[in-house]
């Protein structure tokens, strides 16, 4: 017997238990586990039916993702699952934890399938830019419905074992311990003299289908899925489902599950997946690390930010105080919070109870004194240093000892504003992203003199208040906006060169962005970047460095909030005026910046390597802690598409040579001062190497 799959009996029950920690992956041994028990289970004669069961936290989870990027050995798993769909007698599976992908291609292998309450099964393929390839695309049609298999697997959101009761995936809900409920569900086989249902039988009702059903799925999927490979695969299996025979069918599923596996999307996405859970591992700071506990927060200045970040932990059911500096404005801020819940309370995503118990947990007030409970308060006010170090100094004052200081800055140095009071240990940044209680980036900044323990509390509340933490060090810009710098001035730039914003900016939405670097610009607010700008100390000596942002924040044109910006404003819906080319124009002569005939290839180049030159320096100097965590940085805070993996996945998917040889050619057409390689590019160039086999190489 393995060591990761045990056959025994429960009577004339037998019972095939998988064990393999942390979530049953269905790795090569456990493959070979299930080959070998079900052949035991076959020719064993006592057992006249078999519960499929797992051990640990949860049911089998899925492939193992780790195997993906070498070749796969035999037994594959549609054999695996085609083996105990052919048995002969019942086969239950026994549902706990997250059946998911493989996991619950698995148990609809099985003939029946039995959940606790907690339970939830899913096909979460396409987040990792794959489909079902284990006859999945062909088994939850058959049991649950064309419509509820693509939703499940187009969105690849899980389904609470009630719903999937409901829907005829799951046969029964059990209560109490889930092995006496799945064998007790067997013996009632036995008993009703029920053997296997085979599902691959369960006829589709084609018919159910209105003429257009395909064609018009596809339309309302085709915004969220843009630009993502996998979805339209996904759907062409379910067309094979529904047209052709079942084996067929599968035949079909293989070969686009194959074409998934192999594309540079599903490298990027598999890519993020461990990404994310590395972002969490500090060399220094070990797991077990005591965290502070916070069971109350406080955050100062109760504008956008400040309200969006107090929203995150009323969220999860966190006292927040909000502090503000006079009564109108703490009015405004309640208010924008007010707002902020009634939009998904409108919309039916959020429950008027729900809206008033966050609300209520949410306190205003204008002493600093009710601030001398807190454990973590979060200072959000205006983005001047020495409007911060004011308010630090109070803190200072007023905080208990072992209250933990952070501030939301976007730019500014921690260090200089740990060292302005008597704490600097306690002293972190924690940067929000707008809308603070929408984007799920949270850059933690850690200070030279932060403690360990602080870093660690912090860490530990991301995940508590559902954000996606990510550990820094203290530059101008940390490592998000550091990054984007480069990227607007190459746009700034371009504008000068002649190229129009509407056209930049539909080449790189088409490259995957949100949206692209002037629309940006002008909903972050132009005066927002020209500030920075001029309170960068070590601004580029370059007369033409976003000039164009300048000379508009000049004629009062800020953006989407002054109705007009780079883009000229009907709502908010960006329109592009001539007069920016215009005045564009005249500042390339004045400047005596030539204009050039620019491809949409160049756009990207210019754009992305600038700013993965920047991601190169930043890890070389230690500010990032992997290249994967720029790439988490990226895919959560600004847009990147996850199916480009990141900027620095990105990189590698070019290669650094050819991300080498571009830095050469611009620094050949405008000088060393921007287009410099990074020593790390230089290495890796040489060396051939990816950041990725580099950053495995450190250690
Ligand atoms: N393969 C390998 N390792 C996995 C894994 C998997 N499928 N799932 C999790 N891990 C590791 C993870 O890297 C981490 O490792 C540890 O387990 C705990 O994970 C053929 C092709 C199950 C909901 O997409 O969604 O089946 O960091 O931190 O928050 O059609 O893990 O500790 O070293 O996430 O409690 C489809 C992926 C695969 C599910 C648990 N299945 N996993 O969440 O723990 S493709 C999935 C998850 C497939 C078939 C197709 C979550 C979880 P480490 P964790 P968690």
């Amino acid at each position: 017997m393995s060591e990761v799959v045990s056959y025994a009996r429960d009577g004339r029950i037998a019972i095939i238990m998988v064990d393999n920690p942390p979530v049953n992956a269905l790795s090569l041994p456990v493959r070979q586990g299930l080959a070998q028990s079900f052949q035991t289970f076959m020719a064993d004669p006592a057992a006249l039916a078999a519960v499929l069961i797992c051990n640990g936290r949860t049911f089998i989870a899925g492939a193992d993702i780790t195997e993906f990027d070498k070749p796969i050995e035999e037994p594959w798993l549609p054999k695996v699952i085609h083996q105990i769909e052919d048995c002969t007698k019942p086969v239950v599976a026994a549902i706990h934890g997250t059946a998911l992908g493989g996991g619950l291609e698995t148990a609809m292998a099985c003939h029946y399938r039995v959940a606790v309450a907690s339970a939830q099964v899913g096909l979460p393929e396409v987040s990792l830019g794959l489909l079902p390839g284990a006859t999945g695309t062909q088994r939850l049609p058959r049991l649950a419905g064309v419509r509820t298999a693509l939703d499940a697997m187009i969105s690849g959101k899980p389904l609470s074992a009630a719903a999937a009761h409901q829907k005829g995936i799951v046969d029964q809900v059990i209560d109490g311990d889930l092995k006496a409920g799945a064998v007790a569900f067997a013996e009632e086989l036995l008993k009703g003299g029920k053997g296997p249902r085979v599902i691959r039988n369960i006829k589709i009702d084609a018919a159910s289908l209105t003429p257009n059903f395909f064609a018009d799925y596809r339309k309302s999927i085709a915004r969220d899925t843009r630009g993502f490979f996998a979805p339209e695969q996904i759907v062409k299996c379910v067309e094979a489902a529904v047209s052709l025979p079942y084996f067929d069918a599968v035949k079909r599923e293989n070969e686009l599950f194959m074409q998934c596996m192999n594309s540079s999307q599903s490298k990027a996405q598999r890519h993020l997946f461990f990404a994310e859970r590395e972002v969490a591992k500090i060399p220094d700071v070990p797991k077990d690390t005591p965290a502070r506990t916070i069971k109350k927060v406080a955050v100062v200045g109760g504008g956008t930010m400040g309200g969006g970040i107090a929203m995150n932990f009323a969220n999860v059911g966190i006292p927040v105080i909000l502090k503000e500096v006079n009564q109108e404005a703490l009015d405004r801020g309640m208010n924008i919070i007010r707002s902020n819940y009634e939009g998904p309370v409108k919309k039916g995503k959020l429950s008027q109870a729900q809206m008033d118990k966050c609300m209520a947990l949410i306190q205003p007030t204008l002493n600093y004194a009710d601030l001398s409970d807190a454990d973590l308060v979060i200072e959000a006010v205006f983005e001047t240093m020495a409007v911060k170090m004011e308010v630090f100094g109070k803190l200072d004052e007023v905080c208990k000892v072992g209250a933990i200081l952070a501030s939301n800055t976007s730019t500014l140095n921690v260090d200089e504003i740990a060292a302005s009071t008597k704490r600097p240990a306690d002293v972190i940044g924690l940067h929000f992203f707008a809308p603070a209680n929408v984007m799920t980036l949270l850059e933690i900044v850690r200070g030279a003199k932060t403690a360990k323990d602080v870093v660690a509390t912090c860490m530990a509340l991301a995940k508590t208040i559902r954000k996606m933490g990510v550990l820094v060090r203290v530059c101008f810009g940390f490592v998000g906006n550091r990054m984007y710098f480069p990227y607007i001035r190459e746009a700034q730039r371009m504008m000068l060169e002649g190229v129009a914003p509407e056209r930049l900016d539909r080449v790189v939405y088409e490259w995957g962005m949100a949206m692209g670097p002037h629309g940006v610009s002008d909903l972050s607010g132009l005066d927002v970047f020209d500030k920075l700008n001029k309170e960068w100390k070590d601004k580029p000596n370059d007369p033409a460095y976003c000039r164009m942002i300048g000379l508009l924040v000049a004629k009062g044109r800020l953006g989407q909030k002054s109705g007009a910006g780079i883009y000229k404003y009907e709502g908010r819906n960006p329109v592009p005026d001539p007069e920016v080319m215009k005045l564009a124009r005249q500042e390339a002569t004045a400047l005596k910046i030539p204009q050039l005939e620019i491809s949409d290839e160049e756009i990207i180049e210019r754009l992305f390597i600038a700013m993965i030159n920047e991601g190169a320096l930043i890890l070389d100097e230690g500010i990032a802690m992997r290249p994967s965590d720029i790439d988490v940085v990226y895919c959560h805070g600004y847009g990147m598409p996850r199916y480009r993996g990141g900027p620095m996945q990105y990189a590698d998917s070019l290669g650094l040579g050819r991300v080498h040889s571009a830095m050469q050619k611009y620094r050949a057409r405008y000088g060393d001062l921007y287009w410099t390689p990074a020593p790390l590019i230089e290495k890796l160039a040489k060396s051939g190497k990816t950041f990725a086999q580099w950053n495995a190489e450190r250690g």
